[in-house]
């Protein structure tokens, strides 16, 4: 099947191309991946207001929530997020105590629109949790971001227990971690969803990774006792935040994040902070970081009032992500037709011009043109390689200039 095994293989090479010479994709477990998503794209500088969790259990963080970095990186039509830190576990008081619910709150800014002040009348999400930090009154106008940014997407993961009666065990505390996902249209409303729980099926079984629904993947590692400290702690320090190698990583497909007509920014910025159970009650851990100086920590509190551009709030609190290939707004999974043709489709920008490129080396090129150049008369710009000969093993798009 000499075929299906060229697909693979061109599959693999989509990947590859983001960045030559780092590795291909991460695992998706809730364990940084270093050679995948390289240097933290941000790293926090306050300790943390909201516990500091000690017990180093791989589920089960009691009594603390922290963000210690994030790292992202757009790969093979999906960007993939990694937030190292631990988020409190909310238990049931039989083997695990009745902890916080804390939210993990992630905004993301991918195309042109979006609310840079939260509205009030979004899709309704974990018990309408998000219109919780959005305009209620002009008093209560609704959580503000720094200048320029406009969110356009809504995730937020919890972490809880749930108890399962077990013959001859009991009733055990089995863990649970939802994920929610809402858009965040200009002129409000968007949809909402769970995207799904990640269920432990039986006590001490805990899976790497979870497929939830849309497509996306998750791992989570709540294992942190390192990063950052309290900031009740005798000498709280933020020292150790980049030493941080666990927390909760995502594969997100870039379908879910893009606009209607295929757009996507060329530069993707998410801010991610620490919310209480019904978002209502901002922490200190915000990425980016807050910068708060030693002994003047605290937390944010009431996020209809707050604004991340104004002074109290210094420097940037979102991180970026780069459209990895500049010139390939998005490559899309090949498609092997029937007659031995390949497919190649991409996102572009409507009106720059593309040529649809090959090798069969990506470490040492050359890079060949498939084809003469493609002006994009729409967001997805396709074309069809009728030349079916081994050595076209990996394709690339480039933009002309
Ligand atoms: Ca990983
Ligand atoms: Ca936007
Ligand atoms: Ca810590
Ligand atoms: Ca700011």
């Amino acid at each position: 099947m000499y075929a299906m095994n060229r697909v693979a293989i061109i599959c693999l090479a989509l990947s590859v191309l983001a960045r030559v010479g780092r590795a291909q994709s991460p695992t998706i477990d809730g364990v940084l991946d270093a050679d995948f998503y390289g240097a933290a794209r941000s790293v926090q500088d306050t300790p943390t207001s909201f516990g500091d969790a000690t017990n180093g259990h791989i589920r089960f963080a009691r009594g603390g929530s922290e963000l210690d970095a994030a790292y992202a990186r757009i790969s093979d039509g999906t960007l993939f997020l990694f937030i190292a830190g631990n988020v409190e576990t909310a238990g049931q008081g039989i083997q695990w105590p009745v902890g916080n619910r804390n939210k993990l709150d992630i905004f993301i800014d991918s195309i042109e629109g979006g609310q840079s002040s939260l509205r009030g009348d979004n899709a309704d999400v974990d018990g309408n949790g998000l219109n919780r930090m959005g305009h209620l009154d002009p008093s209560n106008d609704g959580l503000k971001f720094d200048t320029g940014v406009a969110h356009d997407f809504f995730l937020t993961f919890n972490n809880y227990t749930e108890v399962v009666f077990i013959p001859g065990s009991g009733n055990q505390e089995l863990w649970r971690g939802q994920l929610y996902y809402a858009s965040l249209p200009t002129g409000g409303s968007g949809t909402g969803t769970l995207v799904g729980t990640a269920s432990d099926s039986w006590p001490g079984s805990y899976p790497d990774s979870f497929t939830l629904s849309q497509g996306v993947r998750m791992g989570f590692r709540n294992s942190n006792t390192n990063g950052v400290t309290g900031t009740g702690a005798p000498s709280p320090s933020a020292a150790d935040a980049p030493n941080v190698t666990s927390g909760l990583e995502l594969a997100i497909p870039l379908a879910l994040i893009d606009s209607t007509n295929g757009d996507l920014n060329a530069e993707i910025r998410i801010t991610a902070f620490i919310n209480d159970s019904a978002h209502g009650y901002l922490s200190n851990q915000v990425l980016g970081p807050m910068g708060q100086p030693s002994g003047s920590y605290g937390n944010l509190a009431e996020p209809r009032v707050f604004d991340f551009s104004q002074s109290y709030s210094p420097g940037a609190q979102y991180f970026t992500a780069d459209n990895a290939y500049p010139s390939t707004r998005l490559i899309l999974p090949v498609t092997l037709l029937d007659t031995g043709s390949i497919s190649n489709r991409w996102i572009g920008e409507v009106g720059a011009t593309y040529v649809l490129q090959y090798t069969t080396n990506l470490l040492t090129g050359p890079w060949t043109n498939v084809s003469g150049v493609v002006t994009a008369e729409s967001p997805l710009v396709s074309f069809v390689d009728t030349n079916s000969a081994a050595s076209r093993m990996y394709y690339r798009t480039a933009r002309l200039p």
